[in-house]
């Protein structure tokens, strides 16, 4: 199955252009003045092959240079396809994405089985330049299309009991030769606190670069969770649990010393058996030997979200 990707290459987009823009952008949303000069902006030059409809959400945009689409798509963590970087972007292309339905049950008042395309046009689809930060050091700053899972959750109204949500991902031996092994529990399976899940900044993603999701960043939706490391962040997912107790999650289940159910991106809370007080941006012209940066705490977005975690030893509850 070829990929559907977009034919301008993120490299041909100056980051000084994009700096520019995005920094107007920000001006612009300060000042109130949102709407068509951005969004003509967004269409006519940088997302010229837009598959996808998606408009730029100014509260959640980064001055920082986007990873190149080459990078975001050949350097993967999908352990269904394989436990190499290369793997996924060698093996996803025998997942069939389309037909492709999300269950969302659990302790809510209206459970619902959604088709992928009833998902694209829930809400308007916004693009959100965020950070992605790996358990393993590594990082990318990706330009994602979603929205807030809120939207969607909000629909199924969710039960008072309900504390906890639960994301399952597909895992099919037939379609995903990684699931053949024992690496991991399958399905993956990934989980947030309710608050958490409902956060502005969780991302129900749906697309890159404005397209769809490639197979190997987890066609045709997947979560993103800025502030957490990248493992919290489920690929394909077909179901969506709300619970009443803390979910076994995959990672957790296989090295519970190592991986917690928070997984907050924390400089402070060394790895058992690395630091996490920097991170190496994927991409960076000296590749392998790029100087480190420093990772930041809450992964940037701590102004947002240190406040869901108010009281709490975060070096207990890791
Ligand atoms: N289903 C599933 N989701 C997953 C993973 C996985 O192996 N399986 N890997 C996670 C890890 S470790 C990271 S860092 C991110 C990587 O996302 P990306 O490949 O789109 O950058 O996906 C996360 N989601
Ligand atoms: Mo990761």
């Amino acid at each position: 199955m070829k990929l559907n990707l977009p034919k301008i290459a993120s490299s041909e987009i100056t980051p000084q252009a994009v700096f520019e823009k995005r920094r107007e952008l920000i001006k612009m949303a300060a000042g109130g003045a949102l709407g068509l000069e951005l969004s003509s902006w967004f269409s006519r030059e940088a997302f010229a092959t837009n598959k996808i409809q998606v408009k730029p959400n100014p509260s959640y945009t980064l001055m920082e240079k986007t990873t190149a689409l080459k990078d975001v798509t050949s350097y993967n963590n999908f352990y269904e396809f394989g436990t190499d970087k290369a793997d996924p972007i060698a093996y996803a292309s025998s997942l069939v994405t389309s037909p492709w339905k999300v269950s969302i049950e659990g302790l809510v008042g209206k459970p619902k089985v959604f088709d992928i395309e009833d998902l694209r046009k829930l809400v308007p689809l916004e693009e959100r330049i965020y950070r992605l930060r790996c358990v393993e050091g590594w990082s990318m700053v990706i330009p994602w299309v979603g929205y807030s899972l809120s939207n969607l959750l909000k629909l199924v109204e969710p039960l008072g009991s309900a504390k906890y949500v639960e994301f399952v991902s597909l895992a099919d031996k037939k379609q995903m030769r990684g699931v053949n092994s024992s690496v991991l529990q399958w399905p993956y399976v990934e989980g947030l606190r309710l608050d958490e899940a409902n956060h502005p900044l969780t991302l129900l993603t749906l697309g890159l670069y404005g397209d769809v999701l490639p197979n190997q960043n987890g066609a045709p939706v997947r979560v993103v969770v800025p502030w957490k490391y990248g493992f919290k962040s489920g690929k394909s997912i077909v179901k969506i649990r709300l619970v009443e107790k803390q979910p076994a999650t995959s990672w957790n289940i296989s090295i519970p010393s190592e991986y917690g159910f928070y997984s907050n991106v924390n400089p402070e809370v060394d790895h058992p058996r690395w630091s996490q007080a920097s991170e190496r941006r994927i991409g960076d012209e000296k590749g392998f030997f790029a100087p480190k940066i420093k990772t930041l705490k809450f992964n940037g977005y701590g102004d947002q979200v240190a406040s869901l975690y108010a009281g709490m030893d975060l070096t207990k509850f890791y």
